[in-house]
């Protein structure tokens, strides 16, 4: 009972504990290595703390994924860098369903980062003709750090860039649970780091402690919806 008292407590008290309570994964790779990420048909490396992923070819889907596949509204927020080249490009995956070597292969969704645009696409297994969800003509400097914030709940995501809103979407109907992950193509490379994911929404649950349940909203005062689901994890997983 104390111990109950003393949880509740905190999170009716500080925020700041409620949202380091509600972190599921992260990763800075300060140590020097992506422990616990499954990699897939690039080169990968950790380099100054921040990880490297290098597609090596045209039609090279260099794919690191980490997480659960139970995962299902949840925000993923990181730092990258997307190297200048020739077709420069990088994707966020979400809601990885399956995923194998080749080419498009797996079922996930990805927020495809170009210099010049973003898009949402489907993945499964497309062999090189993934579906266009929703694009929008969005310059992104190249070798310049950015941040993404990638927000998915239900058949919902909004994707941040360095704060922006710059897409959304809410078709998003055909996978509802999965891992995150990177990705670069075509010869690209990225660095990515300090790699957060949340439940979405920023809802804290303590059912489990005695049937209290405190509900709070993190982000951008929002209102709750009836009916939100609510994904909170109740184990962290953390690579470090
Ligand atoms: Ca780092
Ligand atoms: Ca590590």
């Amino acid at each position: 009972m104390v111990i109950r008292v003393f949880i509740i407590w905190m999170c009716l008290g500080s925020a700041v504990a409620c949202a380091n309570a509600a972190v599921i994964f992260q990763d800075d790779f300060n140590d020097g290595d992506a422990a616990g990420w499954s990699e897939y048909d690039g080169t990968f490396s950790v380099v100054s703390g921040t990880y490297r992923i290098q597609s090596t070819a045209f039609a090279n889907d260099a794919r690191s994924v980490v997480g659960d596949a139970a995962w299902a509204d949840y925000t993923i927020d990181l730092d990258f860098n997307l190297a200048s080249s020739a077709t420069p490009q990088t994707c966020v995956l979400f809601r990885v369903e399956q995923i194998a070597s080749g080419v498009d292969a797996g079922r996930y969704y990805q927020f495809l980062i170009k210099d010049y645009k973003v898009a949402f696409s489907l993945i499964n297994y497309s062999g090189g003709n993934a579906t266009n969800l929703k694009s929008v003509l969005y310059p992104v400097a190249t070798d310049t750090w950015h941040h993404v914030e990638l927000a998915v709940e239900g058949a919902t995501a909004t994707a941040y860039l360095d704060g922006v809103p710059v897409l959304d979407y809410d078709g998003f109907t055909h996978y509802p649970t999965g891992r995150i992950g990177l990705k670069t193509i075509n010869r690209s490379t990225a660095f990515f780091d300090n790699i957060v994911v949340t439940p979405e929404p920023a809802t804290v649950s303590l059912l489990a402690l005695g049937g209290l349940a405190v509900l709070w909203r993190r982000r951008r005062g929002r209102p709750l919806t009836p009916g939100h689901r609510r994904t909170v994890t109740p184990n962290q997983i953390s690579y470090q």
